[in-house]
């Protein structure tokens, strides 16, 4: 079965930017939409009814919400491509990459809402 992938975006997203540079890294092919986030289409309402927030990545019609998210199951799905999280093999390596992952989630909304 080809895959049918869609992401839900929007312009300069630091939550998309990340969703776009695994499925990069991974060499996935989609449909990219994007996303006016002043007037929220009926799909990005029906694919993330809780949280209402772009990026939501669709694979072959279920919804995938939360960026981080994403790119677990961008990781675990298209595993024959170099993995993004370091080996399981290596735990501290990993506890690493997830401080990462926990800083841009917390920071990020930080500091694009507090510029001046
Ligand atoms: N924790 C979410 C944050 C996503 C997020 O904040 N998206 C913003 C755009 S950068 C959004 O959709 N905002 C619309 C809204 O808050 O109504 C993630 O990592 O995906």
């Amino acid at each position: 079965m080809s895959d049918e992938v869609v992401l839900l975006d929007t312009w300069g997203s630091m939550f998309g930017m990340r969703v776009k540079i695994a499925l990069a890294e991974k060499d996935v092919k989609y449909e990219y939409m994007l996303e006016d986030l002043r007037n929220k289409s009926p799909l990005l309402l029906q694919m993330n009814p809780i949280h209402q927030k772009i990026p939501v990545l669709i694979h072959n019609a279920k919804p995938i919400c939360e960026s981080a998210i994403i790119l677990q199951y961008i990781d675990e799905v298209w595993n024959h491509k170099p993995p993004i999280m370091p080996s399981r093999s290596d735990p501290y390596e990993r506890a690493q990459a997830r401080f990462w992952v926990d800083f841009i989630d917390k920071r990020v909304p930080y500091l694009m809402y507090n510029f001046s």
